[in-house]
């Protein structure tokens, strides 16, 4: 059994975040509680994304990497937000009920071959420039609101797992720098693990799908250090290769980022 995962690293780093919190609400309107409560499943996910386009602008949806016709739909206003929907959350990975799935086997070690002390792990959010946006120790992640979903985990190698991850939407994480995005061109995300071991990247799109996940639990317990632990990415519409375990760094960038299997062979996009 993992240890439980302490509320934060250090006591005098609850004042620190409140103060961080209180930024981020004024800079991430669709965390507003009372309001995501008043809307339905679909229309929160639906709004949520909107929302975030909107602060990330124009020119990144003209420019994303599928934007096929895209700006020419974007010309009809009654097609807005069916454009956008398709733009944002791409394909619908099927879920399962909860008593399909099981314990995942562990698979693939880089970046994570030693123990590390969860206590003190750190994820750090650079900009395009690799300056830094931000730092966050796990209970930023979970005080997000939490999601649970059913999937099927497919492997490269040509096996799959019907698993339950826990964690947080990706794109709830990304509302916390609305503001940056916004004025940034950020089509990309790099993740790497804190000792660079390993990394992917992923279009913004596929990021944003809400099935996208910065997941902390698998089976409702806490990740082990062998299936990523704190904190690992899960998404149903990516081969494994891309669900890095132990995120250290998470990168906004421009430019398509290089992706440990993709230097050794395997399809960049490894969409399923
Ligand atoms: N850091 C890291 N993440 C990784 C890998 C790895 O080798 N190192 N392997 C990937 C592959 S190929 C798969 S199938 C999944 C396996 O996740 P699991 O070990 O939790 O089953 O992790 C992915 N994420
Ligand atoms: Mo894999």
């Amino acid at each position: 059994m993992p240890e439980p995962l302490p509320a934060s690293k250090r006591s005098d780093a609850d004042e620190g975040r409140a103060a961080r919190y209180a930024a981020l609400e004024t800079a991430a309107p669709t965390l507003d509680e009372s309001a995501l409560r008043r809307q339905t499943r679909r229309s929160v996910l639906t709004g949520g994304a909107a929302s975030l386009v909107a602060l990330l602008g124009w020119r990144w949806l003209q420019t994303g990497p599928d934007d096929n016709n895209i700006p020419v739909t974007l010309r009809r206003g009654h097609e807005f937000n069916e454009a956008l929907w398709r733009r944002l959350s791409g394909r619908t990975a099927p879920t399962f009920d909860r008593s399909r799935s099981s314990m995942l086997r562990v698979n693939g070690r880089h970046g994570i071959g030693d123990e590390i002390d969860l206590v003190a792990w750190e994820l750090t959010v650079l900009g395009p420039d690799g300056s830094e946006w931000g730092r966050h120790v796990l209970a930023d992640i979970t005080a997000l609101p939490k999601v649970e979903l059913t999937v099927e985990h497919k492997c490269v190698e040509g096996w799959s797992h019907v698993v339950t991850w826990g964690g947080a939407r990706f794109s709830d994480f990304a509302a916390l720098y609305a503001d940056r995005l916004g004025s940034e061109s950020t089509d990309y995300v790099a993740l790497v693990t804190p000792d660079r071991g390993y990394y992917v990247g992923l279009d913004m799109a596929s990021m944003l799908n809400p099935q996208s996940l910065l997941a902390y639990e698998l089976e409702g317990e806490p990740l082990t250090q062998d299936h990523g632990a704190p904190l690992r990415l899960a998404t149903p519409n990516k081969y494994g290769i891309k669900c890095i375990k132990r995120i250290g760094t998470i990168q906004f960038t421009n430019d398509r980022p290089t992706d440990y299997w993709y230097e050794r062979g395997y399809d960049w996009y490894a969409q399923l």
